[in-house]
């Protein structure tokens, strides 16, 4: 009680000081809001882990993981509790909620910003609770904003849904967002302009340079958000920074506007006579977190491929010995959807694994005048091996030695790893057997050529 009173006084004594009042919201500057408002929040995480939930969960860690704070315990403990989490909700179709398409796109944005591989939660794929055009927008408008904001933020391949017929695609989402717009513009969970402008602008942003009927609504949307500031609490602001941010927009004279509801202890109100409340801090600090991402050169605040990049980088792992030349993919780039190319002055074979040499998918190519191109769409750790066809023990040369070594595995006196039997399995049919002795020989003796995997 004396605190509180003490910090009132404390408040009060420094408004007088640097009367006239609100002058002193004014004039704090971003990165000290930033530090006092993330020192506040970790606190609150310190003091119980987050959890799944609209606050203490998703925002909060989404926002200190955004604003370059991913190694405290308290993250670990909340990837536990997500774990966990999805265990118990998650629903055949990979959904947490039966209504509510918004819970899987808010987790997946929290664990993406902590760099956590989204398509296997406790062996569970949340993208795919968004595959589906008649469920995503069963809570309104809500569903297919977030839905976009989910899959864009890792550049994620949308899951195919059982039902072909119902597949959701980034175009629907954007087509649906943009037919529920209101007349004159924005966007509403109600009657008129809503947050659900802000965040509909959000979505959008990534599509407004190539999508002309998004650039119309977007601009449609700008004057509406001006206008919305008049009256907005602390949230709207908030929603209206991200979404100007995104844009790569002054944010300036919204975040002067947001932090008249700052309170000196880092916490922010929702209403102007209002106490510290929770949801309003955490959405004031994300805000202020993508205001400082743009001014520092940074991606936006959902599009979290700078940490995606990181975690999910490609291992190329050439076994070839030197024979093969690989153009459009190298090491440590993130994966993705990548096309790449493969020269080999002999006929080779390229396969990934995505569970760490467990297994290996064989890539079909398109042959291109002496070198031969490969597709393939990697959302989790990849290693992309190439090697020499029939050179089964991967030492980078094809002789009589690997022949002997198919033979005997053939006759089961030797084993073949999973990466062995991709170099043995000569014909390239997917299995070893004495059809692959046969064609080797054949091309030790040069009578045959090995031919590369093609799809034709
Ligand atoms: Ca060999
Ligand atoms: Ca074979």
């Amino acid at each position: 009680m004396w605190k509180k009173i003490l910090s009132l006084l404390l408040v009060l004594a420094l408004a007088l000081a640097l009367c006239p009042a609100g002058a002193l919201a004014a004039e704090t500057s971003l990165p000290d809001a930033l530090a006092k408002t993330q020192a506040y929040l970790k606190n609150v995480a310190e003091a119980s882990a987050p959890e799944v939930g609209s606050t203490y969960g998703e925002w909060l860690v989404l926002g200190l993981a955004r604003n370059g704070l991913m190694d405290a315990d308290f993250l670990e403990d909340y990837y536990d509790n997500v774990v966990s989490y999805v265990e118990s909700k998650i629903d055949a179709n990979g959904r947490l909620h039966k209504n509510k398409s918004t819970d899987n796109s808010r987790v997946i944005l929290a664990l993406a910003a902590l760099g956590k591989d989204v398509t296997d939660v406790g062996g569970h794929d949340l993208l795919q609770g968004l595959t589906d055009t008649s469920y995503v927008p069963k809570q309104g408008i809500n569903g297919p904003v977030w839905a976009l904001i989910a899959l864009d933020c890792g550049n994620y391949a949308i899951p195919e849904n059982a039902d072909p017929s119902k597949q959701v695609t980034r175009e629907w989402l954007i087509d649906y967002i943009l037919d529920s717009e209101l007349n004159g513009g924005g966007w509403t969970i109600g009657t008129q302009a809503d947050d659900m402008t802000p965040m509909a602008v959000q979505a959008l942003a990534p599509y407004y340079n190539t999508n002309s009927q998004v650039k119309a609504a977007v601009d449609r949307a700008l004057p509406v958000m001006d206008a919305m500031q008049a009256t907005a609490s602390s949230e709207t602001l908030a929603q209206i920074m991200v979404a100007r941010c995104a844009l790569g927009l002054d944010c300036q004279t919204v975040f002067e506007k947001m932090m008249a509801y700052a309170l000196p202890d880092g916490s922010f109100k929702h209403t102007m006579d209002g106490s510290g409340d929770q949801m309003a801090t955490e959405q004031a600090f994300y805000a202020m977190v993508a205001y400082s991402r743009m001014l520092n050169g940074k991606t936006r605040l959902y599009d979290m491929t700078d940490v995606l990049q990181q975690q999910y980088a490609v291992t190329l792992d050439d076994r070839t010995g030197g024979a093969a030349t690989v153009t459009g993919i190298s090491s440590g780039q993130y994966a993705g959807e990548t096309s790449f190319t493969v020269s080999c002055d002999e006929a080779c074979a390229v396969a990934y694994s995505t569970d760490g040499g467990k297994t290996y998918t064989r890539l079909a190519a398109t042959a291109v005048r002496g070198s031969y191109r490969f597709t393939v769409n990697m959302t989790a750790n990849t290693t992309i091996v190439i090697v020499k066809k029939g050179d089964a023990n991967l030492n980078g040369s094809v002789a009589n030695q690997d022949a002997t070594i198919i033979k005997a595995a053939n006759l089961q006196k030797r084993s073949l790893t999973p990466l062995e039997q991709v170099g043995a399995d000569v014909n390239g049919n997917g299995s070893v057997n004495n059809q692959d002795v046969t064609k080797l020989k054949a091309a030790l003796l040069q009578r045959v050529t090995l031919g590369w995997d093609t799809s034709n």
